[in-house]
């Protein structure tokens, strides 16, 4: 293993992410199954992962990574998804929003907008664009809601506004896609009058903490395979609202102008 071209070209080296993550263990499954002995999975963070492909994509270098959609990479930068023809990867999914047990009980608004909270692909590409040209945050959300008030109108409509000051902890992942849909959550619910909080985790204690109720509500659920650990330890002990997005996808990506197009090809 590790001979042809494209593992030499890389080191025999694919860019991941944070080691807890369901696309990690999907991409250590994928060394399995296409039997790339002599390759290594390099553990880091999303954020180490965008670093290392904008310094070899400005000077035109090879370079394997672990990626997901929605995801800006795909709009700032010129990629593409290796083939992945056994499957190691899984399908397209939804992402789900989670509360702890007893959140509609305890504060019916915000059970009230985070179960019907429900976007498309492109909407949260928006908000992860803002925050990849430089706006905090925060800031990208809030201008996202301001934009459309339409939408945010469906998600409130008829909802009554919290008692002042009412908190509310949303527990999050510091994925680019989850920084977004989770600022973009907490906008709405400052909306509707309460004080949330956001709770960066990695993604056990965010799992624990919903079950445990240290979190009221978290909107990182990829299911039903990248998050299906934590789905299958917990689901008894947490509140599944359903789908907030659907048409995900996750793979080993590549700058189009690597001359390689399926996972085949690395051995
Ligand atoms: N991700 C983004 C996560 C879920 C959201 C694909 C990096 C993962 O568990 O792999």
């Amino acid at each position: 293993g590790g001979s042809s071209g494209v593992a030499q070209s890389v080191n025999s080296r694919i860019i991941g992410i944070d080691p807890g993550s369901g696309l990690m263990k999907a991409a250590a499954q994928a060394i399995k199954d296409y039997d790339l002995a002599g390759w290594t999975l390099v553990e880091g963070s999303g954020t180490a992962m965008t670093a290392a492909l904008d310094k070899a994509y400005r000077s035109k270098e090879p370079i394997i990574v672990t990626g997901w959609t929605p995801h800006w990479m795909f709009i700032k930068y010129d990629l593409k998804y290796l083939d992945d023809p056994r499957g190691s990867f899984g399908g397209s999914e939804e992402i789900h929003t989670i509360a702890r047990k007893g959140l509609q009980a305890d504060l019916p608004s915000a059970y009230a907008f985070l179960d019907r909270f429900a976007w498309q692909a492109s909407d949260m590409e928006e908000v992860m664009n803002k925050i990849a040209d430089g706006a905090q945050p925060k800031d990208a959300a809030d201008a996202w809601v301001q934009e459309h008030a339409d939408l945010v109108a469906k998600w409130t409509e008829g909802i009554a506004p919290a008692p002042k000051g009412q908190k509310i902890k949303l527990a999050f992942v510091a994925w680019d896609s989850e920084i977004a849909s989770t600022n973009v959550v907490r906008s709405v619910l400052a909306k509707l009058g309460y004080s949330p909080e956001m709770l960066q985790v990695e993604i056990g204690p965010m799992w624990a903490g919903i079950a445990g109720g240290d979190a009221d509500a978290m909107v990182a659920a990829w299911l039903p395979t990248t998050s299906k650990d934590y789905y299958d330890k917990y689901k008894g002990q947490v509140d599944d609202l359903g789908a907030n997005l659907s048409g995900t996808k996750l793979g080993l990506v590549v700058p189009s102008y690597m001359d390689v197009q399926s996972i085949e090809d690395l051995k």
